[in-house]
């Protein structure tokens, strides 16, 4: 299958074929087999999973670049024969403008060009590509020498073909490069996917699945964080650990599906009275911790008993008590000379935590009030 491509000014296309061209047709048969086998499929309509050929988009968008007239026309003109969408550039500086605007598949560019040469329009297809689709780029030159197929190759391109150019050779190369495109397309596609999983995973791993509020791996990663800012800024912040009173109780008279319930409400209700900027954790059990941003330990602890009577307000019957479920709580403000560790930190809270259960439940204790405390 010889191919004569009339040129645009009337002159015949004369294609010599050279002693590679039979080992080429052999494989664009072996190609042509394989995509006739599932052409003009559109895009993911094919179960990919039981064909391990790529389903190639045919026709591929092509853009031919080069400065002699009638050599861009006569490439455009074979491109177009092979059932291919081409446009063309004269300059390398018009294709980069038509690549940033119109992605093509395939750029075809001769090397030697006035201004921008091939190799250089590559290189710059290249780093303006970052995470858009993927450009498939053939240079063709005059030049054979190993300096010049290096030089391309290391710019970036996919592929190097000589002039003057064999067509059959060109054609076996496009459908190359279609298998190509469309492994970079299922690549990307396959990339946002696992991104998109990615986040998911890693906003799953950081919640409480009974609750929806962060868990103990986020408060690890907050506390840690907000214990630096204070170090390195001085930002305020306090901790407050929040246990609900006598709770065993509650599962022991009701069961476990319902104290679950009693925890959901409970966090649905502490979270409906916190500020934007301040969060809810579930430390574990029946304990939650809420980190309070750039507030003082007195303003902290007003919050924490207004959410302490919220929590009263729910009514939710506690059987020790024969009254209201409560919770008692111990707040501690970073405290940078003490708290050399989150632990510190939290452990100082946790301390004033236990008081306010020693004095009675159903109480906000602060650090400073704790006897002993040199805070
Ligand atoms: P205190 O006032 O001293 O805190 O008494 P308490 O009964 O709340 O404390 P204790 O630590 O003895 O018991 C905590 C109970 O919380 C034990 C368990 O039944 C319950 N609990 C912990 N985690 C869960 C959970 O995920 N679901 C349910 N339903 N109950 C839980
Ligand atoms: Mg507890
Ligand atoms: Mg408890």
């Amino acid at each position: 299958m010889r191919k004569h491509v009339a040129l645009p000014t009337g002159r015949p296309l004369l294609v010599l074929r050279r002693p590679s061209a039979a080992a080429l047709r052999g494989t664009l048969r072996a190609l042509l087999t394989d995509v006739n086998a599932y052409p003009f499929e559109p895009q993911g309509s094919v179960d990919e999973g039981r064909h391990r050929v790529p389903v190639v988009k045919v026709p591929l968008e092509v853009l031919v670049v080069d400065d002699e007239r009638s050599s861009r026309e006569g490439l455009a003109t074979a491109v177009r024969s092979y059932g291919h969408h081409c446009r063309t550039a004269a300059s390398g500086e018009e294709a980069l403008g038509i690549i940033a605007e119109r992605h093509p598949d395939v750029v075809i560019s001769d090397w030697g060009m006035p201004g921008m040469n091939g190799a250089e329009l590559c290189r710059q297809t290249r780093n303006t590509e970052d995470e858009g689709p993927y450009t498939y780029f053939i240079i063709l030159s005059a030049f054979t020498d190993r300096a010049h197929l290096l030089g391309g190759m290391e710019a970036g391109a996919d592929d190097y073909q000589r002039k003057p150019v064999d067509l059959d050779e060109l054609e076996a190369r496009l459908l190359s490069a279609a298998r190509v495109v469309e492994l970079h397309r299922r690549l990307a596609k396959r990339t946002a996917e696992l991104r998109h999983d990615s986040t998911r995973f890693y906003a799953a791993s950081r919640t409480d699945a009974l609750t929806g509020v962060g868990n103990r791996l986020r408060l690890d990663e907050e506390v840690s964080a907000m214990l630096s800012r204070a170090v390195r800024y001085g930002h305020r912040c306090a901790l407050a650990i929040c246990d609900l009173d006598f709770f065993k109780a509650f599962n022991d008279r009701y069961g476990h599906v319902a104290g679950d319930e009693a925890l959901r409400r409970v966090a649905t209700g502490m979270r409906s009275n916190l500020r934007a900027a301040d969060t809810l954790f579930r430390y574990g059990g029946e304990e939650f911790v809420v980190l309070l941003v750039e507030q003082s330990l007195a303003d902290a602890t007003f919050v924490m008993d207004r959410m302490r009577a919220e929590i009263e307000r729910l009514a939710i019957a506690s059987p020790a008590t024969g009254r209201s479920l409560t919770v008692s709580i111990g707040v501690a403000e970073v405290d940078t000379t003490h708290d050399n560790v989150p632990a510190d930190w939290i452990a100082r809270a946790d301390a004033a935590l236990y008081v306010a259960k020693s004095q009675g439940r159903n109480r906000v204790v602060a650090t400073p009030t704790i006897p002993g405390a040199d805070a």
